[in-house]
């Protein structure tokens, strides 16, 4: 009798309680877990349609039981995937999944709340990210630390100079977040991340407003994301020079430092540098939303908030062409800057982004037709360097507020978005993997796991023009993908799952001397370009070219503009599905 014919006999008489072996690598799921009234759907690699068992963690009991599908072929490796349904089953508790010859799956819940736990812990993984604050066991437990970079003393570059702030000028820019697994604050990519979150605010107020990452701002009057959004707007803040208007692209030291140093060892001198259009636009879409969202709370921020946007816009009008190219400005000044470039080639969306914000806060028309607010048909997905989207969503959610234009213009905008996202949900009942994510090569880009967080984010969107089921589904199916849903088998936010990244590009992580990684960090996922040249990955193909390695800061560093979707997409599953 062959092994496989052996193991399927004994689980068919006895259910799971034999199957007391490690989890296998070949069934890829949500390790997280499921919604009872939600769908729920496990990835099996298996060339055998063979069938399944749900069983009880502990008891071992055999509560459900299913066949798996017809197999597909695996877009990218080709190998047979098949899917297990078990979405009838609908009883809370803990359970694995079980497949003859197969193996059983990580073990994962089944319960109303299930992802409150990782929208919290993504949003802490903020806290974690803190410049210029210690660390406290109270908040940060195991992963307390020294606070890092006071940045209270931070120069002006030779390429940020002006006649108020001459280079060598010293300046103080605390706070904000570490951008990644590096030490350096950028506006861009703090641009897209706070506006994501932001928008979690704008969305879904009672789930934000409800959520308790345990930080030490919580007994406060504000809710705890916005507190947490507080210390990077007030870094930003600090980065608009008082004299014009323009904002610094960046407040960073010459070049990355070593990966195993914690930041209070990472002393080394820092600059704000050079002003962008890019940077402007981004700081004036910011602070113009966040003008909106404190203003209940916070109004004279609100008034500083909006101040600083319009002085950003109107910098803008007057520098439309200040694109950051960071080896044309090392050719100029000294001394080099090697770090993060976020050297956006294209400022269209970042005037259509800070428009929206600027519109929609003022009622003032005149952000509104400043610029082409729909140069085309494209809705293209958002990025560090692409936030046009964030500009749709903002006059989408903000409907009511729009004058004659916005209102003759939004049927066209509601239709291509929902066409998109239409197209997104058919993809993925046609996948391997059931999943949004992984219809196009494209999507394994560098930080991939964040164009799974943003097709999610987008579906939501989608969700809430039209109250369509099919989108939140569709949404679910990504936030599956980043929890383990995906042929790495990976479970991707730090601390979380049977599966776990145990080793992110993220210098806090490497320097500590813990052995767990700092919790709620969302690794960067696959990504064949494989641009940090390690050894160690498995393999070439889009979809599995991830490794679990600290040097792999192409597929495994982690970044606020990762994260930001993740909190959203994670806080959003919960409003919908977490009833
Ligand atoms: O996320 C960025 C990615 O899109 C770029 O291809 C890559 C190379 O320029 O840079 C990534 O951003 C990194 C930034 O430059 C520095 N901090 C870490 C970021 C994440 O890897």
């Amino acid at each position: 009798m062959s092994h496989r014919l052996f193991a399927l006999l004994l689980l068919l008489f006895a259910g799971c309680q034999l199957f007391a072996q490690p989890a296998t690598d070949f069934i890829y799921l949500n390790q997280v877990g499921f919604y009872p009234g939600a769908p729920k759907i496990a990835v099996v690699q298996t060339g055998d349609e063979l069938p399944f068992f749900l069983c009880r963690v502990g008891s071992g009991d055999t509560v459900f039981r299913g066949q798996l599908s017809p197999a597909r072929s695996g877009e990218y490796s080709g190998q047979a995937l098949r899917q297990a349904d078990f979405t009838s089953f609908q009883e809370a508790g803990q359970y694995q999944l079980c497949v003859a010859g197969v193996g059983r799956s990580h073990p994962f819940d089944i319960q109303p709340r299930v992802h409150l736990s990782v929208a919290n812990a993504a949003l802490k993984g903020y806290y974690f990210q803190r410049v210029s604050s210690a660390l406290p066991e109270a908040y940060a437990g195991i992963w307390s630390r020294e606070a890092g970079h006071p940045d209270d003393a931070v120069l002006v570059h030779p390429s940020a100079a002006s006649p108020g702030r001459p280079a060598g000028t010293v300046i103080s820019s605390p706070r904000g977040w570490y951008d990644a697994g590096d030490y350096n604050k950028y506006i861009v990519n703090s641009g897209i991340t706070m506006g994501t979150m932001l928008s979690l605010l704008e969305d879904f107020p009672a789930t934000a407003e409800a959520l308790q990452p345990g930080i030490p701002e919580q007994g406060n009057t504000l809710p705890d994301l916005l507190d947490e959004l507080l210390w990077n707007l007030r870094w930003m803040l600090t980065m608009q020079d008082p004299g014009d208007g323009g904002v610094y692209h960046k407040l960073t030291n010459p070049s990355f430092g070593p990966l195993a140093q914690m930041p209070a060892n990472a002393v080394g001198t820092r600059f704000v540098v050079r002003k962008s259009t890019v940077a402007a636009l981004d700081f004036a879409a910011v602070t113009a939303q966040a003008s909106r969202v404190c203003r209940p709370w916070l109004p004279s921020l609100a008034d500083s908030c909006l101040a600083a946007a319009e002085r950003a816009w109107a910098w803008a009008i007057a520098n439309p062409a200040e694109l950051y190219r960071q080896e044309a400005m090392n050719r100029a000044f000294d001394p080099d800057v090697e770090t993060g470039a976020y050297g956006d080639g294209s400022v269209k969306d970042e005037w259509i982004w800070a428009a929206a914000e600027l519109f929609v806060t003022t009622g003032n028309s005149q952000y509104y037709l400043a610029n082409p607010m729909f140069p085309d048909a494209a809705m293209p997905l958002p990025s560090w360097s692409q936030v046009r989207l964030l500009g749709y969503y903002t006059l989408l959610r903000h409907e009511s507020r729009l004058g004659e234009e916005g209102k003759r213009d939004l049927p066209k905008l509601k239709r291509q978005l929902l066409a998109v996202a239409d197209s997104m949900a058919a993809g993925a009942r046609l996948r391997s993997t059931g999943t949004v994510m992984g219809g196009s090569p494209k999507d394994f880009e560098w930080g991939s796991n964040a164009v799974a967080a943003n097709q999610g984010l987008l579906l939501v969107q989608a969700w809430r023009l039209s109250q369509d089921q099919r989108y939140a589904e569709a949404a679910l199916s990504n936030l599956d993908y980043l929890l383990g849903r995906n042929v790495t088998g990976y479970c991707f936010l730090t601390g979380f799952g049977g599966k776990q990244v145990m080793h992110p590009h993220h210098r806090p992580s490497e320097g500590d001397g813990i052995l767990a990684p700092v919790p709620g960090l969302l690794s960067g996922g696959p990504n064949p370009g494989q641009e940090d040249k390690c050894e160690g990955y498995p393999t070439t193909l889009p979809d599995a070219c991830f490794v679990d390695d600290a040097c792999s800061y192409a597929s495994n560093e982690i970044a606020i503009n990762w994260n930001a979707p993740f909190v959203y997409l994670a806080a959003a599953m919960e409003a919908i599905w977490g009833k």
